[in-house]
């Protein structure tokens, strides 16, 4: 009998957020190691829970008590454009997409570079669980509990070389597999890309699962970026390659709307998308209704600022939005 059988936890079934807290707890008191959520090492759910947040966990942002986001919302409200535009779309679309066997090319200028399994790619490092405020650039945030392994610690296996100065990301972007792609929405596939040393930054995640589980297909399974003090459209889904670059890369976003969506997209209430206001946010949070959800200040890099902020020092955050 392993773990789950013991605990009497369903493995197929979506678990709601107040099931998931009870395991966490369970798991917390027979100490369980943290697993990554991939295929086949699920069972070991992260120990963590928000009433056992340390002290150190507070002070780098790695976990935050505040209300978590429903395992249900986070999973059936989304923003993953290759399956469809409205939220529902993708978890009601991206059942089929394939993720094992996944390759990541990482390349560029790195002393080391190759294609890897997902699974060579992480083998290996501590596997994490950070529980994250993710604010989407619409207005919405919520707080998802994220698996998965530090960025920082998987690129730095490629030596990257002094000439790397951004990283880019890549998604994968197929037809036959992504409906959304068959439409001109944005300019396929899906980039994003990071400063060297944000992309080195602690916060900075690779995530391969979420809510003790591997990540469901519509959050971009089974590989996807997540960067808490950024706006959401920066945690690139369903990642493919992985390049050094010296010059900014080209960004989904800001290739079709730059005046609206920029490079470093920094979470700041002080800066307005030309549209909306960005001074406070709907926390879809626990049994909050997603579309009447409490609005709350945002706060300038999502909450993170004690953690991110001098990375920007002198920077000019109107100019560089
Ligand atoms: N490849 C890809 N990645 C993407 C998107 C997308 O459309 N395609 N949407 C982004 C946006 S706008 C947000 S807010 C987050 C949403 O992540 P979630 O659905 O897991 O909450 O994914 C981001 N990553
Ligand atoms: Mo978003």
């Amino acid at each position: 009998m392993n773990l789950r059988e013991a605990l009497r936890i369903p493995s197929a079934d979506v678990t709601e957020e107040s099931v998931y807290r009870d395991r966490r707890r369970v798991l917390a008191m027979l100490g369980a190691v943290p697993a990554l959520g991939i295929a086949g090492c699920s069972e070991a759910a992260p120990p963590a829970s928000t009433a056992t947040i340390t002290p150190e966990q507070a002070k780098a942002g790695f976990s935050t008590a505040e209300e978590l986001t429903r395992e249900l919302d986070a999973t059936t409200y989304n923003n993953f454009y290759e399956f469809g535009t409205n939220k529902d779309d993708p978890s009601n679309a991206a059942k089929t997409l394939r993720t094992s066997p996944w390759t990541v090319a990482v390349g560029g200028h790195c002393a080391k570079p190759g294609k890897l399994s997902l699974e060579d790619l992480i083998k290996g490092l501590s596997p994490q669980e950070r529980i994250y405020r993710m604010r989407c650039v619409e207005g919405w945030s919520m707080v998802i509990p994220w698996l998965g392994v530090p960025l920082g610690d998987a690129l730095k296996r490629f030596e990257p070389t002094s000439k790397a100065k951004y990283v880019a990301f890549t998604s994968l972007a197929d037809p036959r597999q992504m409906p959304g792609v068959r439409s001109p929405v944005l300019d396929w596939p899906y980039r994003e890309g990071l400063r060297i040393d944000e992309a080195m930054n602690p916060l900075t995640l690779l995530a391969t699962g979420m809510y003790g589980k591997t990540l469901p297909q519509q959050n971009g399974a089974p590989l996807r970026l997540v960067v808490p003090w950024k706006y959401g459209f920066k945690g690139i889904k369903s990642i493919i390659a992985i390049t050094f670059v010296e010059r900014m890369p080209k960004t989904s976003w800001n290739m079709s709307q730059a005046s609206e969506y920029g490079f470093f997209s920094n979470v700041n209430p002080a800066v307005d998308h030309p549209r909306w206001s960005q001074a406070s946010e709907r926390r879809i949070a626990g049994s909050a209704s997603k579309l009447f959800a409490e609005r709350i200040p945002t706060l300038p890099f999502n909450g993170y600022a004690a953690q991110v902020a001098s990375m920007y020092a002198g920077m000019d955050l109107k100019k560089w939005f």
